[in-house]
């Protein structure tokens, strides 16, 4: 019988000077998942689809998801109509989430360079916005049509003119994806959706595919969550498409000292542990005082979750844990090599800490900016690295569907002022060619 009072493990660092690779070490982490045993799997997919197209796509939804499928491609009537039946209240919930994080999409555009790095030498960083981008929204469990917002909007904003929506056939829904999933792309005026699943869903937007008089492009771009063979196929396609980080099993950390809200605390390590036992939730404190209450917090609200079970299970496994440190300095030491998907400061002034921490996806600070409010609404994006990826990696923004384009343009006077210099580098590289494309111009 699974128990519902959680017991977070405690992690006591005090008195330990760690260095970076031992702090890395002691932080609670999820066994790495191996990717390997899908490799073979997907290799498969991707070159069935390759070879077959729809017909293999088709083999799958009835494999996969047990659904005979007529179209693939989502009739545009449809998506409307999803709209259309949408409860009004979750309408208006996700109107306020486009709009929020439109606006601070559309704030994170790069400007262009240009810099004359001498009298007529003239270089221009020029960003563009990629021509086409597709999103993998997942189906079955999980049902997030805020990842739907969280992923098309910044593509928007990049000014990416064409966008591919994939999501799995349900049963269900009469092989449709989920309506709320149509609703949510509805919205925002989204009207390519195909009906397809996983990892075939990847290699048919890498590659491309046609269902009869319905033509679905290849794109030059995937994001969106998945299970462990969407993120194998976003491996593996990675030198056809571009991918996003690996957003995987969902973690929060908490970094907080005597003024935070034990209950505050408790329900955010809660709201995290929620999507999935393997979750993870970790307190970070110097206060064992906090500690103590947090832990009593959990044993009274886990049991009145809906969810308890999966909550207590996510709390007690490896993944989550109290780490104790001696002082504030510690303790953002530890944030910085966890480097959580997600960190809340609740200290005397988050600000002044948020400032001296390198490594997270998203930081939250006080006691009013849960990170359930930026899962929906608060205007950032909810797609982050997880794993401790954010040490490199960072949430899903408008850069991402975006790149920039290297200009260089010299005048004649410009490019013999450097001339020599080319032909003293070119010579060392064994590439006297290389310094007569200089000198033909230049007659030196
Ligand atoms: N916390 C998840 C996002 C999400 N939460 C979607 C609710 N719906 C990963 O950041
Ligand atoms: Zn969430």
């Amino acid at each position: 019988e699974t128990t519902t009072t959680p017991v977070l493990r405690t992690i006591d660092l005090r008195g330990r000077q760690l260095s970076w690779s031992q702090l890395r070490a002691a932080v609670p982490r999820q066994s790495a998942t191996s990717l390997a045993s899908a490799e073979q799997a997907v290799e498969e997919i991707i070159a069935a689809v390759r070879a077959e197209g729809a017909g293999a796509l088709r083999r799958y939804a009835q494999r996969f998801d047990g659904v005979a499928q007529q179209r693939l491609r989502v009739d545009p009537a449809e998506i409307r109509r999803a709209v259309d039946e949408l409860d009004p209240a979750v309408r208006r919930g996700l109107e306020t989430a486009i709009e929020r994080t439109r606006a601070f999409a559309r704030a994170q555009r790069p400007a262009d360079a240009r810099v004359e790095v001498a009298p007529g030498a003239v270089l221009v960083h020029r960003w563009t916005p990629l021509r086409r981008a597709g999103l993998y929204v997942p189906g079955g469990l999980a049902v997030y049509p805020s990842s739907v917002v969280m992923n098309v909007v910044p593509a928007q904003a990049a000014g990416v003119g064409s966008v591919v929506l994939c999501s799995p056939p349900q049963k269900e829904f009469g092989g449709l994806p989920h309506p709320t999933i149509l609703a949510a792309a509805g919205l925002l005026g989204v009207d390519e959706v195909w009906a397809i699943g996983g990892a075939q869903s990847l290699a048919a937007m890498a590659h491309g595919v046609t269902d009869g008089e319905d033509v679905l492009e290849p794109v030059d771009t995937v994001t969106g969550p998945g299970n462990v063979y969407v993120a194998t196929a976003k491996r593996l396609l990675r030198s056809v498409v571009g991918v996003d980080a690996e957003a995987g099993t969902t973690e929060i950390a908490v970094l907080a000292d005597d003024t935070a809200v034990p209950a505050y605390v408790a329900a955010d390590l809660i709201s995290q542990a929620e999507h999935d036992p393997a979750a993870g939730a970790v307190l970070i404190t110097h206060s064992p005082g906090l500690a103590e209450r947090v832990a009593a917090e959990l044993a009274r609200q886990v049991p009145e979750a809906k969810h308890r079970e999966r909550i207590a299970t996510a709390l007690s496994g490896p993944q989550s844990g109290i780490v104790l440190t001696d002082d504030l300095d510690a303790s953002i030491a530890v944030a910085d090599a966890y480097a959580a998907e997600h960190l809340e400061i609740h200290t005397d002034d988050p600000q002044e800490v948020a400032a001296r921490v390198r490594n997270a996806g998203a930081i939250f600070l006080g006691p009013y900016s849960p990170v359930p409010l930026g899962d929906y609404a608060a205007g950032s994006n909810h797609v982050l690295p997880t794993g401790g990826t954010a040490v490199h990696a960072q949430g899903l923004s408008t850069t991402a569907f975006m790149k920039a384009v290297q200009i260089v343009e010299y005048t004649q006077d410009a490019l013999a002022g450097i001339g020599e210099d080319i032909v003293a580098v070119a010579r060392s590289e064994d590439l006297p060619a290389h310094g007569r494309a200089i000198t033909i111009r230049t007659g030196s």
